[in-house]
């Protein structure tokens, strides 16, 4: 078995109190938990800037989610929403995490806590440094910090021999920069964290539509006449979402929602932006939920694609898009040879619903035309990601419901700018074309091996073949699969440095040196050579727009993400470099330039980014142009329903967010909708799963997984009856993390499968 270490949340009860489940999202309460939550951190005239320029034209992007701003007017009731001013609160709090802090504490104190305390301790304020064998990080000179990062990267064998890992949090600019600093470095060892969320859903697009990105926007969903809601929870995580749901309901559209918990955000909604709203009854989403078990959804997507075929074969050309499919798309026949070969009622068992509710779906596909489907982590985060997205693909194929308006793909992204980073170089598999562009701008060789993902970076550590990790935000050690064995992965390093806004349970467990170095967030102002700058994002829906800070930075010692990476690499590369690293930070113009150069669709960048409201970049898909696939055509593709043999003693367990929470980020301990009150470590359980076990509620059961032979467990979480299906449990992440082995991750896409793990209990 494998020893706990302080890379976990310490075992702590916190008070577990149940409320009822709620079916409305939004709403007075939520108005009210976004200042309570904005008033606990900061000051009544800092909470007002804050939230009257988050979101607006001339503001700064919200942190909180990837979902896109109205193209025309914005709200002046606010333009963020429940966990969006949760978001602001964590990020502009005035608490401090300064020298005198990390004397205090040592880090093994530290460790011993849980998120919620480290992350409520504050903003880090000083570059920090532990030094082998020191207990406490210890302030460290901007200067001496760079010189000691150039110094142990040049003392490598090989660049290869680096990882570096970015969150979605960081601006067009600075991502930029960082992949030319770490190309010109000479590897492409740039994981982030899209290899734990979208990567299924970018790889199961590329091939069947050639982008990696979704097809919709916000308008479209005006238009639509059934949009379909897989394995997300909009009401939590992507709250503002709620709007373009309720106005494709006012314009008559229909919805359906297919998950294995019965979300208060996909059942009813009170706009907060709306008065009569606030104080009415709200507006119905949902108009026919399907409980899938965890994992149902290719078993359903098939046999709804039989119901369409049958009701085809009785009906020529009225159900399915003949011309669509005859002039855009390839492999047409393999999908019917396949649907032919798969039996309809065995297929609705295998996603646990009823003959009669899959019929009922069909009937509304069947009757439609213009389709979104959206869908988040629900279906990427599977042994067969990939394969849920093409088959959620081939649905709309079938139906011609891609690239034309009120119709298309909607993978709805995690982090704000998780998609932009992308789209600025921060991948280990670049493209050819791209690095191309690199050589001629920049004058250097870029490496042509690709680099490591996430799963391949923690293997790489963990075997000695990677030896310094840096990351661009986020909180690698609580985000990744199978925590201990991170640990171990992070500890053989000797050196780990963090870009790091608040301090986090990844600066605990730490390489043989360590570095924590602060940077101001988006929510301040960010000057360079006496003038203000802006810096760029791309929302879901591939609109780049800009973005600027409001707030003085809350330490004089902070510098900017880009200032950062511009030190790095001059302190790396001295006089040798051909880049002009000093001056991109003079102005961010400069960086822009380059992008255009290099990136298509950046065309007039300076000029287009300060216009309001931003531009759309270039999507071929949504333009019903698939010329990009290696077929020159939309593909249709063949995809294995999931076949988990679960034993009578075995579970499936998703591991998901509660509304308090931004992935490791515990903002505090409730899960409102879900009526849970005051405790993280809980399992979700069918009540018939519960007591054929002979469990009670409230017992205290440990998780086992023995997934590769290796047994993993997670400690002492409460019993908790909840309305989910048979066989099917649910926690919360990163606690459960520790269950994930490397080794359960997605086919092609390597996404850890954090939403199907195969679990054992046992009462504690
Ligand atoms: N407030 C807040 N906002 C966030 C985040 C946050 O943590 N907090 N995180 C951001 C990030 S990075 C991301 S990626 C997104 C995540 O957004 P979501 O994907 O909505 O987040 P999860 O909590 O992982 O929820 C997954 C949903 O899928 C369902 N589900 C699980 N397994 C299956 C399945 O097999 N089939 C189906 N049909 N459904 C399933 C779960 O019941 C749950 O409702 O949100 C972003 N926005
Ligand atoms: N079991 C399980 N594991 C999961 C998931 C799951 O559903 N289940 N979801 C996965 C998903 S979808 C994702 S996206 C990953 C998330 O993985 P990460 O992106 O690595 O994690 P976060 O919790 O978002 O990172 C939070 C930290 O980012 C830093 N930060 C915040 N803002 C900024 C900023 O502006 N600049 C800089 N430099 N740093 C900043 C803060 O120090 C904060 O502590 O986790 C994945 N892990
Ligand atoms: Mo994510």
């Amino acid at each position: 078995m494998i020893k706990r270490t302080n890379a976990q949340p310490p075992v702590e009860f916190t008070g577990l109190k149940s409320g009822e489940v709620e079916s409305t999202a939004a709403g007075l309460k939520a108005v009210t938990s976004a200042l309570k939550h904005v008033l606990d951190e900061m000051n009544l005239p800092r909470a007002l800037t804050v939230l009257n320029s988050m979101n607006q034209k001339d503001g700064f992007d919200c942190s909180g989610c990837a979902w896109p701003d109205p193209d025309g007017k914005r709200s002046r009731l606010g333009e963020y929403c429940e966990n969006g001013a949760k978001a602001i609160a964590e990020e502009a709090t005035t608490k401090k995490v300064d020298p005198a802090f990390f004397a205090k504490h040592s880090v093994n104190e530290i460790g011993s806590w849980s998120d919620y305390r480290i992350g409520k301790s504050g903003r880090i304020t000083h570059p920090m440094v532990l030094k082998p064998g020191d207990t406490h990080y210890k302030p460290i000179d901007w200067k001496e910090a760079f010189d000691l990062i150039g110094s142990e990267l040049n003392n490598l064998d090989s660049p290869h021999e680096a990882v570096f890992y970015t969150s979605g949090r960081t601006s067009n600019e600075a991502a930029y920069m960082y992949q030319l600093f770490v190309r010109e470095f000479g590897t492409n060892n740039l994981p982030d964290c899209s290899n734990m969320c979208h990567e299924s859903s970018g790889a199961g697009l590329v091939e069947t539509l050639g982008i990696g990105k979704g097809s919709v926007t916000l308008e479209d969903f005006k238009h639509a006449e059934l949009v379909i809601v897989m394995g997300q929870n909009p009401g939590t995580n992507h709250p503002r979402m709620l709007s373009a749901l309720e106005d494709t309901k006012k314009n008559g559209g229909k919805i359906i929602s297919v998950n294995p918990l019965i979300e208060a955000g996909l059942m009813n909604f009170k706009n907060p932006q709306k008065l009569g709203h606030l104080l009415g009854k709200g507006v119905k989403l949902t108009d026919l939920f399907l409980q899938v078990k965890i994992n149902g959804d290719v078993a359903l997507l098939k046999a709804l694609m039989i119901l369409l075929l049958e009701a085809e074969n009785k009906n020529k050309g009225k159900v399915f898009d003949l011309d669509f499919i005859e002039q855009k798309t390839s492999g047409i026949e393999a999908l019917i040879a396949d649907l032919e070969s798969h039996d309809f009622s065995d297929l609705v068992k295998q996603a646990g619903l009823q003959e009669k509710e899959v019929r009922e779906a069909a009937q509304l596909l069947i009757e439609n035309k213009k389709i979104i489907i959206c869908w988040a982590m629900g279906l990427t985060q599977h042994k067969n990601g990939v394969h849920n997205i093409r088959e959620v693909v081939n649905l709309l194929l079938l139906k011609g419901s891609i690239g034309k308006k009120g119709a298309g793909t909607c993978p709805v992204r995690g982090h704000s700018n998780v998609q932009g980073d992308r789209t600025m170089g921060i991948w280990e598999k670049p493209k050819p074309q791209f690095l191309d562009n690199l050589k001629k701008e920049f004058n250097f060789e870029p490496p042509r091996v690709h680099g490591f993902d996430v799963v391949e970076a923690i293997e790489a550590m963990h075997e000695n073949k990677a030896k310094v990790f840096i990351g661009m935000g986020g909180n690698f050690i609580s985000a990744t699969p199978d925590t201990e064995f991170t640990a171990e992965a992070l500890r053989k390093c000797n050196l780990t440095v963090h870009v790091s806004t608040k301090l986090n349970r990844s600066h605990i467990v730490h390489g043989k040196i360590a570095l924590i170095l602060p940077c101001i967030t988006r929510s301040e102002k960010d000057v360079q050579n006496g003038k203000p700058q802006i810096v760029s994002v791309e929302d879901s829906m591939g609109v780049v727009h800009s973005s600027k800070g409001k707030l003085d930075p809350l330490s004089k010692h902070l510098l900017s993400e880009l200032a950062i990476v511009s030190k790095i690499a001059q302190a790396t590369f001295k006089q040798k470099s051909q880049t002009d690293w000093a001056g991109f930070n003079t102005n961010y113009d400069l960086v822009r330039d380059k992008i255009e150069a290099t990136i298509p669709g950046f065309e007039n960048f300076n000029e287009r980014i300060r216009k309001p409201g931003g531009f759309y970049l270039p999507n071929n898909s949504r333009e019903g142009d698939f010329t990009p696939t290696k077929t020159g055509k939309a593909n249709f593709t063949i995809n294995k329903v999931s076949q988990v043999a679960i034993s009578d003693q075995e579970f499936t367990m998703m591991t998901i967010r509660t509304h308090d929470q931004f992935n490791t980020t515990i903002y505090g301990l409730h899960d409102r909708y879900r009526g849970i009150y005051n405790e993280r470590r809980v399992i979700l359980m069918n009540k018939n799963d519960i007591e054929k076990q002979g469990f009670n509620a409230n017992d205290i059961v440990d998780i086992i997984c023995e997934d590769d032979g290796v047994k993993r467990v997670a400690e002492k979480f409460i019993v908790y009856p909840y309305d989910i299906p048979e066989k099917c449990t649910a926690t919360y992440f990163p606690e459960a993390n520790v269950l994930v082995s490397l080794k359960n991750k997605a086919e092609i896409s390597n996404t850890p499968a954090s939403k199907s793990i195969v679990v054992k209990l046992r009462k504690s």
